[in-house]
C-alpha cells in the first residue's frame, strides 16, 4: 500500500510540475525556433536540437536523398550470372579523368556455393576474383581498362580471390588495399585478412605487397575471422583505415566496423582500442566532413540507413535516418586524401547491387548514386523529407505463408472468443 501512495504521490507532482512549467513557459511555439529555445524540452525535443546539425532535414548537411543513374560502359553476358563487377572503391580524379577499382569476377559459371566450388567454379560472387578498374570523363560513361591487381600464385595472400577494393594516394604514391582469400569464401565463413599493392601511377603496373597488412584479430575477438571493406582515408597526418567485420557467428551475424591506423601505408597499422567504432552497418563509406569523418551505414543492425559522424573520426553518433541508401558506396572524395581540417563532403559515387536476377545468376553491378552531402552545394531536391512508392512497391513486400497462416489461426481465436 505504501509503495502505491508513494507512485502515486510521484505521478501526481511529476504532472504537477509539468502543469507548473507549462504555465510557466507556455507552449511550444508554432514557428519552430532554428536555435535550441532556453525551455523546458522532452526528450524528442532536446534530442531534435543536440543530436543533428539542424533542426529540420533540409537544412540537415548531413541529411540527403539519394538518386541513382544506370552506367553505360560495363558488359554482364546478359546478367547470365558469369561477369560481376562489385564493391567499387571510391573514385578518384588523375590524369584529367575519373578512376575507379573493383572486384571483377569472370567465370564459366555464376557461384555454386562452397560445398560445389573448385579451381574454376566459383563458391560466392566475390571467389576467383581479380581487382579491375575503369575511367571516365564524366562518372556516367565508363571505359573498361582491365585487371590491375590479378590472383597471385599459392601460397601469397589472395591466391584464391582478392577483392573489396579500396584506394589510398599517399606522398605521390597509390596504394590498393583488398581482401586476400585463401580458401573459398564460404568454407567456414567469409574469412580473409587484408592486403595491398602499390604503384607510381592509378594505370599500374602494381606491385603486391605480399604480406597480411591488416590481420585478423585474436581468437575470441570481435573481428577474428574477417577483415572486409579496408576503407583508408588521410585524417590527422595518419591513414586511418576503416573496415567491416562478420561478428558472433550465424545465425545472428552482426557488421559492425573497426579502424586501424597507420603512418605507412604499408603498416604496421593499430587497430583502435575502441573497436567496433560503427555498431551497425555492411560495406564501409565514408569521408571528411568538417573537422571530423561521416559514414553511411547502411543495410544492417540497430543503426542502419543512417549517416552519422564522429568529430574525432572515433566515436561516431547518429546524424541523420535517411533511406535507399547506396550499397558498398565509393564516392568522389576531392579531399580524401588532403588531411583537411575542414572536409567539405560528397555529391556522387559508384555503388552496387547484387539484385539484378535471380539467386541463380548472382552477380552484382555497378551505377552510380548521387547525393547532397556537400558544405559546397544546396541541392533542394536531395533534400526532400521522403519519397514517394506506388503501391505495387509495397505489395512486392507481402506476407510469407507462416505469416498468413498465423494470422489465420489469431482470426479463429478471436471468433471462438465472441
Ligand atoms: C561485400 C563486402 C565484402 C564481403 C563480400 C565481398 O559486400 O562486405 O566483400 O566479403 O560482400
Amino acid at each position: 500500500m505504501r509503495n502505491i501512495i508513494i507512485l502515486l504521490s510521484i505521478l501526481f507532482f511529476s504532472c504537477a510540475s509539468h502543469q507548473d512549467v507549462k504555465a510557466q513557459q507556455g507552449g511550444f511555439p508554432f514557428k519552430l525556433p532554428i536555435k535550441k529555445p532556453n525551455r523546458e524540452l522532452s526528450a524528442a525535443m532536446e534530442r531534435n536540437y543536440d543530436a543533428y546539425m539542424a533542426p529540420i532535414p533540409q537544412n540537415n548537411e548531413l541529411y540527403t536523398q539519394f538518386k541513382y543513374t544506370e552506367l553505360k560502359g560495363f558488359d554482364y553476358n546478359n546478367h547470365n550470372g558469369t561477369i560481376s563487377r562489385r564493391d567499387p572503391s571510391k573514385v578518384i580524379f588523375a590524369n584529367g579523368k575519373y578512376y575507379v577499382w573493383y572486384t571483377y569476377r569472370n567465370t564459366p559459371t555464376p557461384p555454386q556455393g562452397a560445398a560445389k566450388c573448385n579451381d574454376t567454379i566459383p563458391s560466392s560472387d566475390w571467389d576467383l576474383c581479380e581487382i579491375w578498374y575503369a575511367t571516365s570523363e564524366d562518372g556516367f560513361t565508363w571505359e573498361e581498362q582491365g585487371v590491375a591487381v590479378p590472383r597471385p600464385p599459392k601460397p601469397n595472400v589472395g591466391w584464391r580471390s582478392v577483392s573489396t577494393t579500396d584506394i589510398l594516394e599517399w606522398k605521390g604514391k597509390y596504394y590498393l588495399y583488398y581482401q586476400g582469400f585463401m580458401q573459398a569464401s564460404g568454407k567456414r565463413g567469409d574469412d580473409c585478412p587484408v592486403a595491398v599493392s602499390y604503384a607510381d601511377s592509378p594505370d599500374g603496373p602494381w606491385t603486391p605487397y605480399n604480406k597480411i597488412v591488416i590481420p585478423n584479430g585474436a581468437e575470441g575477438e570481435w573481428d577474428q575471422y574477417s577483415i572486409h571493406d579496408p576503407y583508408p582515408l588521410v585524417y590527422k597526418g595518419k591513414i586511418y583505415l576503416y573496415y567491416k567485420s562478420d561478428a558472433n557467428g550465424q545465425p545472428n551475424l552482426i557488421r559492425m566496423q573497426g579502424l586501424a591506423t597507420a603512418d605507412n601505408p604499408l603498416g604496421p597499422f593499430t587497430k583502435c582500442p575502441l573497436n567496433p567504432v560503427i555498431n551497425s552497418g555492411h560495406e564501409t563509406t565514408l569521408f571528411p566532413f568538417k573537422e571530423g569523418i561521416a559514414a553511411l551505414v547502411i543495410r544492417d543492425g540497430n543503426e542502419h540507413n543512417t549517416i552519422q559522424y564522429a568529430e574525432d573520426g572515433v566515436n561516431f553518433n547518429i546524424a541523420s535516418i535517411v533511406s535507399l541508401m547506396p550499397n558498398a558506396g565509393g564516392p568522389f572524395i576531392p579531399d580524401a586524401f588532403t588531411d583537411t581540417k575542414d572536409g567539405r563532403g560528397i555529391t556522387w559515387g559508384i555503388s552496387h547491387l547484387t539484385t539484378v536476377t535471380t539467386w541463380k545468376e548472382n552477380h552484382a553491378i555497378l551505377l552510380r548514386f548521387d547525393c547532397d552531402l556537400s558544405q559546397d552545394v544546396h541541392d533542394e531536391g536531395m533534400k526532400r523529407n521522403h519519397i514517394y512508392y506506388k503501391p505495387e512497391h509495397y505489395y512486392k513486400h507481402g506476407l510469407n505463408a507462416k505469416q498468413k497462416a498465423r494470422i489465420l489461426e489469431e482470426n479463429k481465436e478471436l471468433k471462438k472468443k465472441n
